[in-house]
């Protein structure tokens, strides 16, 4: 396999104006045919011309007109070769077949239940025809599909339909034309049986635009939400960012086979059926925020990756760590602010940090790839999103306004850098920003330390900060980074103390905002060791740093758990709040962890439940932010802070806080349940679903004690529940003990929703998730359950993939989790390569346990990586883990 590098990327030779498909679809082989006119982009002087290709047929090829002999190009497995073509502008026609109904991969052109869809993000267009298939060819497209008119009445591609007929042999046409130039892989088309959801949304401007949703008939009723996820994201992006939709039609369309989660095609996004669809029996409110969220990122792509778009593919972050940001933006507007920045950062913690740190580390903008599909990853994604953030961070809301403007009016219509983006906000601003571009060429999490002291004669307060980026696969050593990290002082009330003034590097510098004094102020980190003086403090504060989580770093201070608890308590930044529980948390686990492992017998603070008890009974709390505070971190992030990492210490310790604080807070969660029930119908709104979100919580906390009276409790739940939220969250309470009751709930919860596959995807998400002690088995025989099918990405991503979101089993001692894993990554491999590799990511962090799972996980891995045909996706991250 071929590894490519961003210092090779060299300007195209030719570029290509228009392009016109022609797609005549069949059941056993479907005709494309393409007419590019292509430019040569120094005129008079000849280079070869390289088109991408894969799994094509080529049946012919046409130069001016003229039909193309054998010896006039070259064809190899993944190219078409013109050597010298001509040094003037000249059109080019190709013809190809292709099989999408073989099409397995789900990438180009392929089937899902009977319909035809595309998927071309990110080099699926070659496996459509030859082209040259790189994000920085960008071309007007016209696209003339044609097919049956019963098995395939609906026609769409993008831009606007321009004429549609019927044929012989009952067939008919559509021709669409797109008049903006794009990239291919923003190319799509889609036929089949659909029926649309309509409605109009109109622009600021007065563009009528007109909205389909379409998918089956028979769930035409569950894309209610959707479209009204739409419309808010179209006026929050007019109201945000003065961003406008630029057609007059925009479709989307659910399809139930998809690698991912949604495509943003120039007017035709495809979505994964899961992030469509929707009803208050069958999607939770966790689905309703997620298509709420996905919606409106694959629409704010029109304008940050369609619009403006990457040179390259390792730009990728400059799409994507964009558009998660102003879709983070955008919910956070639609909801809460707090949870959703909770959200995020557990996100990022849960599944960034592990990856910056493990073998497939890389920066927000990689050096190389061997298949780019393998870095569409939450470090392009999220940590590019924190980058982003750290602009706004830096330049507050209306300085980042003036450098997005300043983007879209330098770079509308082009294939751009990060630099470009970087620039758009420094020249906007006039800003300084030394050292920042290193957040997209340094990987790894900066670990910052903070070390604080108060002097009472001279009023001063001064936090020092170290920080060290931790060393990555072809980065032993980093340069400092620039950190902004946003600090308050409260005072012994709890405060905000007014800051003043700063003393740093010999200045004194005044902090205030119109001449006033301001309770949060950006320290701007930039040095391996830097010292930061407060001055005017009375007496001496306690810190909250890093408010609002203001850097993606890991923070190290010296604060008391006193301080934290103070912190907890009265931070009037409310992510620090949680934060401040989280570190309690953390150290807390860490500590019985240790005496886990040494047979001590385990003892829980009692200040911690107290800490608990006072937050979770606070009604002027907002309610998610309640059940986010008294959710302990997560298993994997403890594991991460450990030399070792040992998933049966971690997995007991958490249990035995989470049946203790249920225990000793019984009264309070019982409590709790009784206060936040409702009877009312389901609504998606703020204040239902942060009611249900407390419940289910408590709830949860409850029957962890596996108890009659309370196992009853959540079996009443169950059964009165009238929404999936309620329950299926008493469903999963239920179930975390082996017993009769989950099996009969189990099994009750199957009759009811055997006919809808999303519904019967959770079931067995919950079922492979356990961690019931050889809980393989169960995933093994769920593996030939009727509902299961291996070419499905969504059923496989709900049970190998929640299977591989249980440790204990995953990392089960006698290695039988790993083995399941490596067989079942190659039996996907043949099928679907993209799938495959996400699942084999599971073992890339082998090496932080104990040498026996070491030398188990090796096995496989090994095995993996000798495997005859082995895909290349699969190949790139097998072997990287192993390096
Ligand atoms: N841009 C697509 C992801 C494509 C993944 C290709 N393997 C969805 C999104 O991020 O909006
Ligand atoms: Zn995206």
């Amino acid at each position: 396999p071929k590894e490519i590098f961003l210092k090779h990327y060299k300007m195209p030779d030719y570029f290509f104006d228009t392009v016109d498909l022609k797609f005549s679809l069949g059941e056993d082989k479907t005709i494309v045919c393409s007419r590019i006119t292509v430019l040569p982009r120094v005129e008079g002087v000849s280079f070869p011309l390289i088109l991408d290709g894969q799994d094509l047929k080529l049946v012919s090829i046409k130069l001016n007109g003229e039909e193309l002999k054998k010896e006039d190009f070259v064809l190899d497995s993944r190219h078409l070769i013109l050597a010298s073509p001509p040094t003037k502008p000249f059109i080019l026609e190709i013809v190809t077949e292709i099989y999408p109904q073989n099409n397995t991969s789900l990438e180009g052109l392929y089937k899902s239940s009977g319909n035809f869809c595309t998927q071309c993000e990110a080099e699926g267009f070659r496996k459509i025809t030859f082209y040259q298939d790189r994000p920085d060819i960008m071309a007007k497209y016209t696209c003339h599909v044609e097919a049956d008119k019963t098995l395939y009445p609906v026609l769409l591609s993008n831009g606007n339909l321009i004429e549609q007929g019927d044929l012989e042999d009952g067939r008919h046409y559509a021709l669409w034309e797109d008049p903006f130039k794009k990239p291919s892989y923003l190319f799509a088309l889609v036929a089949g049986q659909l029926i649309s959801r309509d409605d109009t949304f109109v622009t600021r401007s007065g563009r009528k635009v007109s909205l389909r949703i379409w998918t089956k008939a028979e769930d035409v009723p569950k894309t209610a939400h959707a479209m009204h996820s739409l419309m808010a994201a179209m006026k929050w992006d007019e109201e945000v960012f003065g961003l406008e939709y630029d057609l007059d039609l925009f479709n989307i369309v659910a399809v139930p086979d998809f690698n991912m989660g949604a495509m943003e095609n120039k007017s035709l996004n495809i979505f994964n059926s899961k992030l469509v669809l929707a009803s208050p029996e069958t999607a939770t409110d966790a689905d309703y925020a997620s298509i709420l969220g996905v919606i409106g990122h694959e629409y704010f792509h029109n304008w940050t990756g369609n619009r403006v778009t990457c040179r390259d593919w390792f730009q990728l972050s400059l799409k994507e760590g964009l558009t998660v940001f102003r879709d983070q933006e955008f919910s956070s507007d639609m909801g809460s602010r707090t949870v959703k920045r909770i959200a995020d950062v557990s996100r990022l913690r849960t599944y960034q940090f592990p990856q910056d740190a493990g073998p497939m580390a890389h920066p927000v903008r990689p050096h190389s790839y061997i298949k780019m599909d393998n870095f569409y990853t939450v470090t392009v994604y999220e940590k590019g999103a924190e980058v982003v953030r750290m602009y706004k961070t830096l330049l507050g809301s209306s300085g980042f306004r003036k450098g997005m403007d300043l983007y879209f009016k330098r770079h509308d219509g082009q294939a751009v850098t990060c630099e470009d983006f970087f620039a758009a906000m420094r020249d906007a601003n006039d800003a300084d920003f030394s050292n920042f571009l290193l957040w997209y060429s340094q990987a790894g999490t900066p670990l910052v330390k903070v070390t604080s002291s108060y002097n009472s004669e001279t009023n001063t307060y001064s936090l020092k900060f170290s920080q060290q980026v931790p060393p990555t696969p072809g980065q032993p050593v980093k340069d400092p980074m620039f950190i902004p990290v946003a600090i308050g002082l409260l005072d012994s009330n709890g405060n905000d103390l007014p800051l003043t003034s700063v003393f740093h590097e010999g200045l004194l510098h005044s902090i205030s905002s119109n001449g006033h004094p301001v309770s949060t102020t950006v320290l701007r980190v930039t040095k391996e060791e830097e010292e930061f003086v407060f001055h005017d403090i009375p007496h001496k504060p306690v810190p909250s740093i890093l408010r609002n989580y203001s850097a993606p770093i890991r923070l190290d201070s010296d604060l008391t758990d006193d301080d934290l608890f103070f912190l907890l308590d009265h931070d009037s930044d409310e992510f620090n709040r949680w934060e401040a529980g989280q570190i309690l948390g953390r150290k807390l686990m860490l500590s019985l962890v240790a005496d886990y492992q040494q047979n001590k017998p385990l003892v829980l603070n009692p200040k911690f439940v107290n800490g608990m008890k006072s937050i979770l009974c606070d009604s002027s709390l907002d309610k998610e932010f309640i059940a986010k505070a008294i959710t302990l971190p997560g298993e994997g992030e403890i594991m991460d802070m450990m030399e070792v990492a040992d998933p049966d210490a971690v997995h007991a310790v958490r249990c035995f806080i989470k049946k203790q604080l249920a225990s000793e807070l019984r009264g309070e969660f019982l409590t709790t349940v009784k206060d936040n029930s409702s009877a009312e119908p389901y609504e998606f709104n703020h204040h239902n679903m942060t009611r249900r979100a407390l419940k289910n919580t408590a709830l949860a906390y409850l029957a962890s004690l596996d108890d009659l009276e309370l196992t009853k409790l959540a079996l009443n739940e169950y059964k009165s529940a009238t929404n999936l939220t309620e329950q299926f969250a008493a469903l999963t309470a239920i179930a975390q003990n082996p017993g009769e009751a989950r099996d009969s709930v189990l099994a009750d919860f199957y009759r009811k929703w055997e006919h809808d596959y999303l519904v019967v995807n959770k079931w067995l998400t919950l079922q492979a998730i356990s961690d019931i002690p050889g809980n393989v088995k169960n995933v093994q025989r769920l593996l030939n359950h009727p509902s299961f099918d291996i070419r499905n990405p969504n059923k496989v991503y709900s049970l190998i993939g929640g299977f591989c979101g249980s440790p204990v089993n995953l990392h089960a001692k006698d290695g039988s989790g790993y083995e399941f894993l490596g067989d079942i990554v190659l039996q996907l491999d043949k099928l679907n390569p993209q799938v495959a590799a996400r699942m084999v990511s599971a073992f890339s962090r082998w090496r932080r346990y104990d040498e026996t799972r070491q030398a188990l996980a090796k096995v496989q891995l090994e095995k993996i990586v000798a495997a005859n045909g082995l895909s290349e996706n699969v190949y790139e991250i097998a072997s990287k883990s192993l390096a």
